[in-house]
């Protein structure tokens, strides 16, 4: 079998054969000693980036650490629905430029603003281990619903996910879904002063990071609403030529999370999904059996499409070595567990388009755009 061997000469070798990992030489004087981490300026990227960083300084104490932050477009542009702006790289572009001059090594994200295919150049060097992915329903602090079974029907509530307005809209037919934009904290803030939202939908993940998990009024389960591809786990981008950098990565990086993120990631790029399609997923391993589960939705809440495949990892044929899977670099991980992680992920979208996926994907698609 062919092995992935890292190219710098002035690096510590990396030999890798089906995960097997050994450590050849380490030239002392070329390694690296400041590491610049670029990081969006809201307060969730700025912890999460932070969060980043305090792993690797648990890994790499020898090593100096600077954050430079930055605004993107979709920080800039907040007064369009995020479904609108047809960008898909809305969140990262700034940042990904800046990787490119080599103005920093890499860049924290949550990984599922991060398209499944990156920039020419640009891997995910590590996927942090996931916190909670599902999404909640946060209600205004004036009423005392629980439920959003309880709101009255006509309630508006904020979300400008198309993938959460199609799941909710068959579950709660007579609420209204409207978007709304902004930061965590600003979303809240329009949720208890404007009253025009009742309630608001978000992940648990980003409420959890900021410390705002006391505003949690139901958590929505999967069969409710699957969350987004990648939701939940922090990525860390770079640049694919950089060894040294996703040499560090690498042992942040958590292998589960990795593998379900891939399934995810993969599912999601045959489906030709982004960031404002309606898809849907849940992923999990046990007993070394990865299960992803993956749904389309039409937009007015009238289909879904739903399929759900596993793959024995123990039972993993060895597999030709990629560069990546989905963007995703797992050089210290097994790569026939990547590989299957990565077919799951495609056979699943494809029993979705043979059973008509296609179809619904594509009204939404020209829905969204006729709505531009
Ligand atoms: C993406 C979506 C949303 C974000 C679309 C989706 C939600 C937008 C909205 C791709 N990015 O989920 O279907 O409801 O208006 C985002 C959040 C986080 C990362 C906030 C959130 C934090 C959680 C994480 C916005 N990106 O979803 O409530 O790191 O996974």
């Amino acid at each position: 079998m062919e092995a992935y061997e890292t190219e710098e000469p002035a690096l510590k070798k990396v030999k890798v054969v089906n995960g097997d990992c050994k450590v050849k030489t380490c030239s002392k004087e070329n390694r690296l000693t400041n590491i610049k981490v670029g990081s969006r300026k809201s307060q969730l990227a700025l912890f999460q980036t932070n969060f980043v960083v305090d792993l690797l300084r648990q890994e790499h104490k020898d090593i100096q650490y600077e954050i430079i932050s930055m605004s993107t477009i979709g920080d800039k542009t907040l007064d369009v629905a995020l479904s609108k702006i047809g960008e898909k790289s809305l969140f990262t572009k700034e940042l990904e430029v800046a990787l490119e001059k080599k103005e920093v090594h890499m860049v924290v994200h949550s990984l599922k603003d991060l398209p499944t295919t990156l920039p020419e150049g640009m891997v995910i060097g590590a996927i942090c281990r996931r916190e909670d992915p599902s999404d909640v329903v946060v209600f205004s602090s004036e009423n005392k619903f629980k439920n959003l079974k309880e709101l009255p029907s006509e309630s508006v509530v904020g979300t400008s996910s198309l993938r959460r307005i199609a799941q909710l809209k068959r579950a709660y037919p007579e609420l209204r879904f409207e978007s709304v934009r902004g930061n965590i904290n600003t979303r809240l803030r329009k949720l208890d002063e404007d009253k025009k939202y009742s309630a608001l939908i978000l992940a648990a993940a980003g409420l959890s990071r900021l410390d705002l998990e006391h505003r949690i009024g139901m958590r929505l389960s999967s069969e409710e609403c699957m969350h987004a591809v990648g939701q939940g786990a922090l990525a860390i981008e770079c640049r694919e030529t950089d060894k040294q950098t996703i040499e560090i990565l690498s042992q942040i990086a958590d292998e589960y999370t990795t593998l379900r993120c891939i399934s995810e990631r993969a599912f999601m790029k045959a489906l030709e999904g982004g960031c404002s399609v309606p898809i849907g997923v849940n992923s999990k391993i046990e007993e070394n059996k990865l299960t992803l589960k993956g749904g389309v939705f039409s937009l007015d809440g009238t289909e879904e499409i739903m399929g759900e495949l596993t793959v024995d990892l123990k039972r993993a044929k060895n597999c030709q070595l990629k560069k990546h899977y989905t963007g995703i670099i797992g050089y210290q991980f097994p790569q026939h567990h990547l590989s299957a992680a990565e077919n799951l992920g495609i056979n699943l979208a494809e029993q979705l388009l043979d059973k008509g996926a296609g179809n619904i994907l594509k009204e939404a698609r020209i829905a969204n755009e006729a709505s531009n």
